[in-house]
């Protein structure tokens, strides 16, 4: 018998057609009326392809086989090692040598790696145009709570496997929605619990938590900034539990992503009453942390579009002049996406030199964008040069911690063996390393610094000390100009310094 659905692809199919025959032989012998059965079988496949989380998370039974998971989650594959950049072994690191120093720090502590849950452990490479392609040997097609539990099992394998030390996570990723508030925080709670026990285990951290305030229908109009107070409500609600767990899993940053805090139309939107409800949750939220004794520095991430026409925090410059103007700019640092820069029309450069020049930049979110798509495809970095600058402006920062780089990054629809999860993050974090030894061969060669001292050395001079220390006035630059008559002025050399680039990559 054919069952159409999303349960079973590709290498599953011998699970699945057990899977598919005891659930078939179950429903047979309750009800008898073949026909019927066929035609619920249909619509019950259809719904789990239209809506996958609307199995509930009691219900077990009619969601599949949820029982535990026997042995390993990723057999074969092996604790990933340093081998050098000659080695042809996909699953190894050509680059990024965890204990080695480079500029006086041990490159994890430079580079402080984060795998994120959702897309690692709830991507399904579905996209407007068509269904899940992936279906990892541990899921079971339900969002129970069991299944959230094994899922977070795999994570902890995952991750101690790659050789990461953090993990980054929204609530209603690692656990499952539930009918009211009360119900979905119990939820949270016991997957948490695990959470906490395994990684005790496995001597991990939370990177950063954070609230998913735009999935549900309730949050259509935005969380902080919805025109429904009972919506506010809720988000503060949801964000004080996400707060309180990512405390209890001893989270070093918690994330404001967003969300749909924007507008699709300025005609039926007060721009000005919505940026004030949203300042009133972030300084609610600043005394909550406080309250509880959370440590963890609060992040703001920008995003200019997606999924609002105009997100409110556009990029690290608009970010950074909204917590200026409601005094939060001591309180909240900023989580910089690289592919949110580019959709912004900015390098990720750009935006990382703004944050640190602000004294904002607190974590990367580590991923790129593909200069001929114009939306969000959150892909694997894997461009060197762009590596480069990016570990240029992490290393002029003196580092990112207690913030890391947090791998907001997919695979590929088409990608689709379990293997694939490693090689997107080895090539990801071989990428990153080869970046910071780019960066160290350019701070120690000393040749870009140079130059760009040397273009601006007609500062270093008295009338150029007067002027930095605001002791210059119009009337006395206009009688030094009269003295001096025509500037003389100097090449910008931009092609050496892009030379000087070249020679360490
Ligand atoms: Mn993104």
């Amino acid at each position: 018998m054919q069952v159409e659905g999303n349960w079973c692809v590709g290498g599953m199919e011998g699970e699945c057609r057990e899977m598919r025959a005891e659930w078939v032989l179950k429903l047979m012998m309750k009800s008898g009326k073949t026909l019927l059965l066929l035609l619920c079988l249909k619509l019950l496949c259809c719904a789990v392809i239209a809506a996958p989380q609307t199995c509930p998370a009691n219900n077990v039974d009619n969601c599949g086989d949820s029982d535990g998971w026997e042995g390993e989650f990723f057999p074969g594959i092996p604790k990933i090692k340093y081998e050098g950049p000659s080695t042809k072994n996909p699953l190894s690191f050509k680059w990024y040598n965890a204990e080695e120093e480079i500029l006086g720090k041990k490159m994890k502590d430079w580079l402080r790696f984060s795998v994120a849950f959702w897309h690692t452990f709830r991507g399904t490479g579905a996209d407007p145009f068509g269904a899940p392609t992936k279906y990892w040997p541990w899921e079971d097609g339900t969002n129970s709570l069991n299944m959230a539990k094994r899922r977070m099992r795999a994570n902890f394998e995952f991750i101690s496997k790659l050789g990461v030390y953090f993990w980054c996570f929204h609530d209603r990723d690692i656990a499952p929605d539930g009918k009211t508030l009360e119900e979905s925080n119990a939820n949270l709670d016991e997957v948490v619990a695990l959470a906490k026990e395994l990684q005790t285990q496995a001597k991990k951290r939370v990177l950063w938590g954070t609230a998913q305030l735009f999935v549900h229908p309730r949050y259509m109009h935005g969380a902080a900034t919805s025109s429904e107070l009972e919506v506010y409500a809720y988000a503060a609600a949801q964000v004080k539990k996400a707060m309180e767990v990512t405390h209890y899993l001893g989270g070093e940053n918690y994330v404001f992503w967003g969300g749909r805090e924007g507008y699709q139309s300025l005609l039926n939107t007060d721009m000005e009453r919505e940026l004030n409800h949203l300042a009133r949750f972030l300084e609610a939220a600043v005394a909550y942390k406080k309250k509880i004794g959370f440590n963890g520095t609060l992040l703001i991430e920008p995003k200019p579009q997606e999924p609002t026409k105009h997100q409110y925090d556009w990029d690290a410059a608009t970010s950074a002049n909204f917590l200026r103007k409601y005094g939060l700019t001591g309180e909240f640092k900023l989580n910089i996406e690289c592919n949110h820069a580019t959709l912004s029309g900015h390098s990720c450069h750009h935006e990382l030199e703004t944050a640190r020049i602000n004294g904002l930049l607190g974590n990367i979110d580590a991923n790129t964008g593909d200069p001929q798509v114009g939306w969000d495809t959150d892909q694997f970095l894997v461009d060197i040069q762009e590596a480069t600058l990016i570990m240029l402006s992490v290393v002029r920062n003196g580092g990112l911690a207690p913030g890391g780089f947090n791998f907001d990054a997919k695979l590929r629809r088409e990608s689709i063996d379990v293997e694939d999860l490693f090689i997107a993050h080895i090539v990801g974090m071989d990428t990153l390393a080869r970046g910071l030894r780019n960066a160290a061969k350019l701070i120690e060669n000393g040749s870009l610094a140079e130059l760009v001292r040397k273009r601006y050395q007609s500062f270093d001079t008295e009338i150029g000390a007067q002027i930095e220390a605001g002791k210059a006035d119009f009337e006395m630059l206009e009688k030094k100009v009269k003295e001096w008559g025509e500037p003389k002025v100097a090449s910008a050399k931009q092609e050496l310094a892009e030379m000087i680039l070249q020679s360490v990559l």
